[in-house]
């Protein structure tokens, strides 16, 4: 009869990730499973799917704790329950490949326990499933032995059950964190060596939301350090003096800890202050000898706390952040100036009438900052204006000031001006001053999921619903472009702040009563012949295409010298990429019929001076629909972009004002039927047009500055 592995999940609030994590473990190869699923208190949803999940096979036992508990004592429990002759730790975020166990099973033969390997992960990926038979083992003792200790966890190890029993293992259940260091101290008491087979593998999940759902290693820095020391203190109060593996395992993590985590926890005086007679009590139990091997620094440091000289600790921790910063300073020309951003100019006199600028991270003079600068210039509104731009000296109207992105006089007139204006987020470096008020125009109406409404991020920062969540803190006004934004950006920015449901500024120029003599003049400035009509194709960019952060890829997949061929008689194409597309688009072979204006500033005249719209999933449609102008949706890759990359808001097959098309060949013959489609697609615009163009009607711009700017 072959053994049984109790696999011990404890679920708290995981509702997004359990499948992934059940399912793997029902893939097993190794079957003879006992899955014990233990609910930490989790709310309703996490509940919900735990139910869901649990009938899917018989094998699934589920337990509830009706307020959570820790992680320690749902272990605990798991072991107290577990009937199996193995027993295996996996977390409920977390993922097994398809032999992970069956290696782990096969090779522990006498061990008392086995140790698999830990990837860690952002995205789940599908894996392929065996690692093959030629699984090795390595057997590590002494000083590599407790470096494999060194993640501080059980999980991607299979144990004995009787190894547990025998020796006790528990988990500690009085701290939220750390809590398999008092089971790791007993292995290393009990054993000399381990066997590691790293062809059997725990993938492990970084989660990306730590500011609505943290794992527990994103709990704030203040609870991880609090935690540390009690568990610390406790391990070694508990020891005997004399065994030497576990004191030095102990010792080495907390120095590390000291140097890694606590140095950074105590780069203020309020936090010492607290702190001090504490780490002065953990000090004390370090072995001296342990301490030789480290730096200088954190020798200092620790000698000082030992001491209980918390006047010289004090001055040393000051000295050292000192250094730090300046050291960070002369790191570059940026940090230099972001630290005289912080400690120079945010000191000087706050400018009261001074209005900083951006549109498109400097890209160009565009989008809603443009318009409500305009409406301000040409109402005489007496202000200082200031616009930052990539490459300045461009041709503005009203000549305001010009400067260059994270050039000196950037982080000057950032610092020094009330009012900044920009339609995307500013760097997370240049922190608020009071008296900043920050109107954020933002971008688009959501059509693919923003931020906190994402689940797995797949862009280049894997950071960033953290970053996201600092920087728009500081947006003090929030412009919304219809309803339906305005309850997406309420839960996708968590924002709190004024909204302005006022329409977009930058929709006003489509209001305009000259707008046809406007666009004529603009395809003359474009160099566009008047005979011909304009068909605008202006994509938007792939999360998972790029070459680094901001620069992305994309691969034009419409033919052109067949449009040409098919349409030239009367239409030309102005190809529009994304402002993060990177990539050159070609038109040779299309001359005279594709015009590249990637570049050109503001798509609101493209818009004006286009006959057709085709898009996929970029925002552009929705401003587009103020035109009452055709909407085609060239979604080569619909499935993969909807599905895997983002998800979206709306359903686009029911609700877009336009056909979905596949191919370059739909593309054209939608075209060639341009009257038929409008007629069909006549109700669902109009639908369309109510839900999202209503509040625009060429004046939001001057709703904007009535309320902002008094
Ligand atoms: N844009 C453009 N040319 C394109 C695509 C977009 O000029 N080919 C401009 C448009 O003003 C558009 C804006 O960039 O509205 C945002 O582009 P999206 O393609 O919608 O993508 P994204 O920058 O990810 O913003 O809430 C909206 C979203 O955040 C989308």
């Amino acid at each position: 009869m072959n053994k049984k592995v109790s696999i011990i999940i404890p679920v708290y609030n995981t509702k997004e990730f359990l499948s992934d994590c059940i399912k793997s473990v029902l893939k097993q190869s190794y079957d003879h499973l006992e899955i014990i699923v233990i609910n930490d208190g989790s709310n309703l949803a996490c509940r919900e799917r735990i139910e869901e999940m649990s009938s899917l096979d018989k094998r699934i036992n589920v337990y509830h704790f009706s307020e959570q508990q820790g992680v320690g004592k749902v272990r605990n429990y798991g072991i107290s329950v577990a009937k199996g002759d193995y027993i295996y730790f996996l977390d409920s975020d977390d993922y097994l490949t398809q032999n992970s166990i069956e290696l782990l099973v096969n090779t522990i033969g006498d061990y008392p326990f086995i140790s698999g390997k830990i990837n860690n992960f952002t995205v789940p990926v599908e894996e392929t499933n065996d690692t093959g038979n030629n699984a090795e083992v390595r057997i590590l003792a002494n000083n590599k032995m407790l470096n494999e200790f060194d993640n501080m966890t059980v999980v991607h190890r299979l144990f004995k059950k009787d190894f547990i029993m025998n020796n006790k293992l528990r988990f500690s259940e009085d701290t939220a964190l750390y809590t398999d260091l008092p089971f790791l101290v007993s292995i290393i008491n009990t054993v000399n060596e381990v066997a590691v087979l790293k062809d059997s593998l725990y993938y492990k999940r970084e989660r990306n939301d730590p500011i609505l759902n943290p794992s527990l290693s994103q709990s704030p820095l203040e609870r991880n350090v609090e935690d540390f020391i009690e568990v610390y203190t406790q391990q070694k109060d508990r020891l005997d003096v004399d065994n030497s593996a576990s004191n030095r395992y102990l010792d080495d993590l907390f120095l590390n800890y000291y140097r890694r985590q606590i140095v950074m926890f105590l780069d203020n005086k309020k936090n010492v202050d607290h702190y001090f007679s504490k780490l002065s009590a953990t000090a004390k139990k370090v072995d001296r000898k342990r301490l030789k091997e480290k730096n200088i620094i954190v020798r200092t440091q620790i000698n000082m706390l030992i001491r209980g000289n918390k006047g010289a600790f004090s001055k040393t921790l000051q000295l050292y952040h000192g250094v730090r910063k300046v050291k960070w300073a002369f790191g570059g020309r940026t940090k230099l100036f972001i630290q005289l951003y912080r400690t120079l100019f945010m000191r000087l006199p706050l400018k009261e009438r001074t209005i900083v600028f951006e549109s498109f991270l400097g890209k160009n003079y565009s989008d809603s900052p443009k318009y409500i600068y305009e409406y301000m210039k040409s109402n005489n509104y007496d202000y200082k204006y200031v616009w930052i731009f990539n490459e300045p000296n461009k041709e503005i109207p009203g000549n305001p000031k010009q400067i260059k992105r994270f050039s000196l006089p950037y982080y000057y007139y950032l610092a020094t001006s009330k009012y900044w204006v920009s339609n995307s987020r500013m760097p997370k470096s240049l922190t608020k001053r009071k008296g900043n008020v920050y109107l954020q125009t933002w971008h688009g109406t959501p059509l693919k999921r923003l931020v906190f409404d994402m689940n797995d991020i797949h862009s280049a920062n894997p950071n960033y619903k953290k970053i996201f969540y600092e920087q728009s803190r500081r947006w003090d006004y929030l412009i919304s472009p219809n309803q339906y934004s305005s309850d997406i950006f309420k839960s996708a920015f968590l924002f709190e702040k004024k909204l302005l449901e006022v329409g977009y500024p930058r929709n006003d120029i489509l209001y305009r009563e000259d707008k046809a003599e406007l666009a004529n003049s603009l395809k003359q400035k474009l160099g566009i012949p008047l005979d011909k009509k304009v068909i605008l194709y202006a994509p938007t960019w792939r999360d998972d295409d790029f070459y680094e952060p901001g620069k992305y890829k994309f691969q034009l997949q419409l033919n052109l010298k067949q449009m040409k061929e098919r349409l030239g008689d009367e239409y030309v194409v102005i190809l529009r990429m994304h402002y993060f597309i990177a990539d050159h688009i070609e038109t040779t072979g299309a001359e005279g019929f594709a015009y590249n204006y990637s570049k050109y500033d503001d798509i609101a005249e493209l818009y004006l001076i286009s006959d057709i719209l085709i898009t996929d999933y970029s925002s552009v449609f929705f401003d587009f629909a103020n035109l009452k102008r055709p909407i085609l949706f060239y979604t080569y890759d619909l499935e993969k972009y909807r599905d895997t990359l983002r998800g979206f808001y709306i359903d686009v097959e029911e609700e877009v004002p336009g056909p979905l098309l596949k191919t370059s060949e739909d593309v054209i013959e939608a075209i060639e039927n341009i009257e038929e489609i409008s007629d069909q697609y006549k109700e669902k615009y109009d639908v369309f047009y109510e839900k999202f163009c209503n509040w625009d009607e060429g004046n939001a711009s001057e709703k904007v500055v009535k309320q902002v700017f008094h």
